[in-house]
């Protein structure tokens, strides 16, 4: 086996690399001892040094990686992150590791204050979620490793991903349109994203209640490259305002200040719907209700978040009632659902090789996660510009899905070379490949190895 991957351009100049065998097995074996190391006696942890507990969509993306190497551990990720998962059925986005030290996070448990939450599990947590991955997570676990420790697994699952689902239609459906909403830009989990400029904008904070803290973020990773103190300041106002409320959903619509319907969110959603319509068939439970919300939330999703304007799916601000224009990589992502019409699929081809992600069949610069012909495009700063494994994988697995074998391998030849090029780093630079944030991080190790498994035109 061998894959022409790149070119990944290192250090601004384009290196056209073919990764022969052995290669690949060196590649393959980084992704190894990456997730190795960062394994954490029932998790996996993104980053030992910039994000050491647990993260929910992290979570699931290790389970696709670890269900080829070490199967046993997939399930074990999945049980334990589902193991936080609170009585209303929301799978907490962070969920803390008490023998770290106060500090070795920021916001930490005692920012957060889950313990007298109502509902909340005995370990400490955040009160957010992120994007729905797990159901397909196991999904594809499974088949990665079918057999009857994984059959059981996913009829263990099973009842947590339907609660998972329960707890997004019927708490958080804000508007009633049959999608769901984010209360947080992190329950994105593109946190910074130019998406979001809008609507963070509106809600009052000043860079100055950061003196207040201590950042654990900067003192791992360039700030330049982070988000800034003024983000932060209204990450803790948007953070303050739902734990006053105990992390309630009732009444959201009337108080909260941030209140978003994000494509990559309710794609992931609907994507879910899918993934359980599957698992129930393998497990003896009803498909059916599944298949239904799956097409309606592919419906509303359309609906609401399609902008024939620009040929493109966007967010769209509920305190505004308005789709918010950028045109960051959030707007390919509803490619993941099977079910997407195919004038829709269509026109996000168009988008998806412009010169905006300039995706194709040899690709000569990486997926970026926003339009980098867009004045605020910033190609060192985190999710306003760099590329990030998961996405890019989100995405090709789309194209596949919807016949486009050549883009989806050009995409994958790409992400391989950016590993190839500059290790498991968090994020690239879009231009020169420059491996960005942690240098050993989990979702790109674990992704990795389902790209390396899966043929170019899978
Ligand atoms: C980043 O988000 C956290 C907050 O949740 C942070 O910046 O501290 C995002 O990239 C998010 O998508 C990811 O899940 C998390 C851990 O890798 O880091």
């Amino acid at each position: 086996m061998s894959a022409e991957v790149g070119p990944a351009r290192v250090g601004g100049t384009a290196v056209a690399r073919t990764c022969g065998p052995a290669d690949l097995a060196g590649l393959r074996r980084i992704a190894i001892d990456t997730l190795d190391s960062n394994w954490e006696h029932d998790h996996t942890v993104p980053s030992r040094t910039l994000y050491p507990h647990q993260w929910s969509w992290d979570s699931a993306f290790m389970a696709i990686g670890l269900a080829q190497i070490r199967p046993e551990r997939a399930w074990t990720e999945l049980d334990s992150l589902f193991r936080a998962q609170w009585a209303d059925g929301r799978v907490p986005h962070i969920v803390f590791n008490p023998a770290l030290r106060v500090g070795s996070y920021f916001p930490g448990p005692e920012l957060w204050g889950s313990a007298t939450a109502e509902g909340a599990p005995a370990v400490h947590t955040s009160g957010l979620v992120q994007p729905p991955v797990h159901a397909l997570a196991a999904l594809l676990a499974y088949r990665r490793a079918p057999g009857q420790a994984s059959l059981t697994a996913l009829r263990r699952l099973y009842p947590a991903l339907v609660a998972q689902q329960r707890y997004l239609a019927g708490r958080r459906d804000v508007a009633g349109d049959g999608l769901v909403c984010v209360v947080h830009p992190w329950e994105s989990g593109l946190d910074n994203s130019p998406a979001w400029d809008e609507p963070m904008a509106a809600v009052p904070a000043e860079a100055a209640v950061m003196r207040a803290y201590r950042r654990h973020d900067t003192a791992h990773a360039d700030a330049a490259h982070r988000p800034t103190d003024l983000d932060y300041a209204r990450y803790l106002a948007i953070v303050a305002a739902y734990r006053e409320h105990g992390y309630t959903d009732r009444g959201l619509a009337e108080r909260h200040p941030f209140l978003v319907e994000c494509p990559l969110f309710n794609a992931a959603y609907g994507g879910a719907e899918h993934a359980l319509a599957e698992i129930a068939v393998l497990t003896g439970a009803d498909p059916g209700p599944h298949r239904v919300h799956a097409a309606r939330i592919t419906e509303a999703l359309v609906r609401r978040l399609y902008d024939p304007g620009s040929g493109t799916f966007q967010p769209r601000d509920l305190r505004t009632d308005r789709l918010l224009g950028a045109r960051t990589v959030l707007g390919l992502t509803p490619l993941i659902l099977p079910d997407l019409p195919a004038r829709h699929v269509d026109a996000l081809v168009v988008e998806a090789t412009s010169a905006r992600f300039g995706i194709a069949g040899r690709m000569d610069r990486p997926l970026p996660s926003h339009d980098r012909t867009a004045p605020d495009f910033e190609p060192l700063r985190y999710w306003r510009g760099p590329s990030w494994l998961n996405v890019g994988w989100l995405v090709r697995r789309g194209l596949a899905a919807h016949g486009h074998p050549d883009l989806a391998a050009g995409l994958r030849e790409s992400m391989i070379g950016l590993v190839a090029g500059a290790g498991c780093h968090e994020y690239f630079h879009p231009d020169t490949g420059v491996g960005l944030g942690s240098p050993a991080f989990a979702w790109t190790a674990a992704l990795l190895l389902d790209l390396l498994a899966d043929g170019p035109a899978r």
